[in-house]
């Protein structure tokens, strides 16, 4: 069936709407970031740069590292922008421009997120790594889409909801697990896995306050005290459970890499973020083709 013109929206150069690529121009394995500044942080250390994109939030490079084709590409913040970035990054290769058909063979993408976060217990180390096994999404985008049973850990999300008391009036909280291939290669001596909420704002859905109080000032300790299977929830950040969700309903394999720079329990920061989501930077790539 032909996708409409509203449906598909194509600019006059045959690029995608938001991100302005073309089909061809992003490789099957793809780095996000949410900084658009982050992008040239990777592609600074690629062989060569064959695109150069950027439209809005959306910045993207692809080229290669070492020998292997990668596209780097910023999502801005939060999960409404992933809902964007991956269903145009799908359609890239898995529709049909001219036809405005869905192909017949699809391709698998491997995206990896190299973003920042905020650990939950005293002992995560600022500026350590943390791979997400499982995203937890506070924020509705899931909601809107259909299959979802099929990815959504609904133990998991019942005896979270339970534990912190959940407002019902607040979106309900989803749990997907990343990809398992993923999650072993990149899991290391440097990255070690966790559990990671994806939070639907900065400041009160991530129980900061700065001037305004906030519904439930006891929801961080909550998450930080949850356990599931022996495991707790590890991190905070605002686009991993949303990635998890979009690549698996879309058929791709996803895996979330976080720098932790903020210690919500100790209340410290990194005195060396960009150093820090370097180091993550070489070592994702050095893991992608290794
Ligand atoms: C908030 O400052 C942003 O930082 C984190 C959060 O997920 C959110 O996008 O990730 P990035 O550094 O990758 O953007």
């Amino acid at each position: 069936m032909k996708i409409a013109a509203s449906e598909l929206i194509l600019n006059p150069d045959g690029s995608i709407y938001h991100l302005q690529l073309k089909p061809g121009e992003i490789a099957n394995t793809i780095i996000t970031v949410g900084d658009q500044d982050r992008v040239e942080q990777v592609s600074k250390h690629f062989d060569t740069i064959e695109v150069k994109a950027q439209h809005r939030e959306f910045k993207t490079h692809t080229g290669t590292y070492k020998g292997k084709r990668l596209t780097v590409i910023s999502t801005g913040i939060g999960p409404d922008n992933i809902d964007i970035v991956f269903n145009e990054l799908d359609a890239l290769v898995n529709i049909d421009f001219d036809s405005r058909t869905i192909k017949t063979d699809r391709t698998v993408l491997k995206i990896i997120r190299v973003g920042t976060s905020g650990g939950l217990q005293p002992e995560i180390a600022l500026n350590s790594f943390i791979a997400s096994g499982i995203g937890i999404g506070f924020d509705n985008l899931l909601h809107f889409y259909g299959d979802t049973d099929k990815i959504f850990k609904q133990d998991f999300s019942e005896a979270f909801v339970k534990h912190t008391q959940w407002n019902p009036n607040n979106s309900k909280p989803y749990a997907i697990a990343a990809d398992s291939e993923l999650l072993s290669l990149f899991t290391s001596e440097i990255i070690t896995e966790g559990i990671t909420t994806t939070n639907v704002g900065f400041y009160g859905p991530q129980g900061r306050i700065l001037r305004l109080p906030i519904q439930d000032s006891q929801l961080t300790e909550k998450i930080a005290s949850f356990h599931y299977n022996g495991k707790n929830i590890t991190n905070l950040e605002m686009e991993t459970a949303a990635i998890y969700g979009m690549a698996k309903l879309l058929g791709h394999k996803a895996l979330s890499l976080n720098a932790i720079l903020a210690n919500r329990a100790l209340g410290t920061f990194s005195e060396k973020p960009l150093e820090t989501i370097e180091e993550l930077i070489v070592y994702t790539l050095e893991t992608l083709t290794k």
